[in-house]
């Protein structure tokens, strides 16, 4: 079994999305082990985007990402780091595929709705920033 860490971004949070697009998830048959709502500071977004730091992006995406509250969720399932980046589709929403959550949600390629963790190992530490251990259930 496998973890991958969701958010659920300021755009989709302002447009009401956190439930439909955990929903997607769950359909999907992953398993929601952890939820938690939290308004991230600018210290816990410069972890999370610490890969970005040298990015043009990089200043815009931790002053978007800290502007509302956000939803922050584990999911389980088998294989699921891959099954989530496939669900959610590319970066950019107008290239995600159909049926993507990025393409229904997504509004450009900073405002994209969600995140998801891109490999199990990132997937172990960015769920360490989120939750404690004992938080996450089976
Ligand atoms: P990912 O979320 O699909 O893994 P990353 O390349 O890891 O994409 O980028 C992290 C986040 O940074 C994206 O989800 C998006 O919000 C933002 N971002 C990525 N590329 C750009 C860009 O070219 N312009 C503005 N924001 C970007
Ligand atoms: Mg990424």
């Amino acid at each position: 079994m496998e973890r991958s860490l969701v958010l659920i971004k300021p755009d989709a949070m302002e447009r009401g999305l956190a439930g439909a697009i955990i929903g997607r998830l769950q359909g999907e048959g992953l398993n929601l082990v952890a939820l938690r709502m939290l308004h991230m500071d600018r210290p816990l977004a410069e972890r999370h985007y610490a890969v970005h730091r040298e990015k043009p992006f990089y200043k815009d995406l931790v002053d978007y990402i800290i502007s509302t509250p956000i939803v922050a969720a584990v999911l389980e399932g088998e294989n699921a780091v891959e099954r989530i980046r496939e669900l959610m589709g590319a970066t950019d929403p107008a290239r995600a595929a159909a049926g993507t959550i990025r393409k229904d949600f997504g509004l450009d390629v900073q405002r994209n709705s969600t995140h998801a963790s891109d490999s199990p190992e990132n997937a172990e530490k960015e769920t360490g920033l989120f939750f404690k251990e004992n938080e996450i259930f089976d």
